[in-house]
């Protein structure tokens, strides 16, 4: 049977740039801001002719989506506001072609923070004072000219030696694990938070970096003071206080991995290493624990 006449479809395309890297400098006077992002420019629309027909006449050039990425850099005053950014890429593509109805655009932003010299913020020295990233994602449909955003934070590790507990699990057959009254936690924060609205007009006005700010003050101070019965528990808890501090948002996901920190056993070198004496741990790079949970907002009742 001939390629052509199999009994398929093209369901589904998208296609783009992905890994478009760039440091963007303003200069404000004796004051410089960094920021360094990549970027990935995925499109979609009447382009099927591109796979079935072999008709590059509809491709834009993923060199153009890398080319267009640095130019609206060069010329945005938002690149350090990805949410912004990523909307004004989004808003040139379905302007520049007619043919594409979706623009897919994923950004991370790199940490650079200001470095302090003698205990003044230097006016253009950074450090990566961390490898945790925000990102966002944000989609522009032609058809109702609607845009979705998502935004988060990835890779935020943090570690307490006490005030984490579980206990009163399901026990079966299989379990081994000793319930525990005080543990290390320890976790890379993976957290995604959904804006409610889809109008452009709307979302151009919003703050991002604030409400990435204070997503992220929820998280590490709940991390730090909850006196946390399990992952699931602190996790559900940090959801249900950013969606009440911030009716912007329609929901908001965690994945959280439980990073194990196991007492070694030191009693045969003849120390004791248990119980309120267990100061020396391993960390145990796999396996670990993944919790994960979408906490979202109930829809409006009907009266
Ligand atoms: N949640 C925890 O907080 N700790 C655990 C789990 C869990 O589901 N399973 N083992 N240890």
């Amino acid at each position: 049977m001939s390629a052509s006449n199999q009994n398929v479809y093209l369901k589904a395309t998208r296609y783009g740039k992905d890994l478009v890297r760039l440091l963007r400098v303003y200069r404000e006077g004796q004051v410089q801001r960094c920021t360094e992002l990549t970027v990935r420019l995925l499109l979609d629309g009447d382009i099927a002719t591109s796979y079935t027909k072999a008709d590059n006449s509809v491709v834009v050039t993923t060199d153009t989506c890398k080319n267009t990425v640095n130019m609206l850099a060069k010329k945005s005053q938002n690149v350090d506001n990805i949410e912004l950014f990523a909307q004004e890429i989004t808003e040139h593509v379905l302007k520049q072609y007619a043919h594409i109805t979706h623009a897919y655009v994923d950004i991370i932003k790199h940490k650079w923070s200001r470095l302090s010299v003698d205990g003044k913020p230097h006016p253009h020295s950074f450090v990566r004072d961390g490898e945790d990233v925000q990102t966002c994602s944000v989609v522009r449909e032609r058809a109702g000219n609607k845009v979705a955003i998502k935004s988060g934070l990835k890779n935020l590790l943090v570690l307490k030696t006490t005030g984490s507990a579980f206990h009163g699990f399901y026990r079966d057959q299989y379990t081994t694990l000793a319930e525990t009254w005080d543990r290390i936690f320890s976790t890379a924060v993976d957290c995604e938070w959904v804006f409610t609205s889809n109008d452009d007009k709307v979302l151009r006005h919003i703050n991002f970096p604030a409400i990435h700010d204070s997503i992220k003050k929820i998280t590490t101070d709940t991390f730090a003071t909850d006196d946390s019965a399990s992952v699931q528990a602190t996790m559900y808890l940090m959801q249900t206080q950013a969606l009440a501090k911030h009716p912007e948002i329609a929901e908001i996901s965690y994945a959280l991995p439980n990073k194990h920190y196991v007492g070694m056993d030191l009693s045969k070198l003849g120390l004791d290493n248990t119980g309120k004496n267990m100061d020396i741990y391993y960390p145990q790079p796999d396996p670990s624990g993944l919790i994960t949970a979408t906490v979202a907002r109930k829809p409006a009742s009907k009266l």
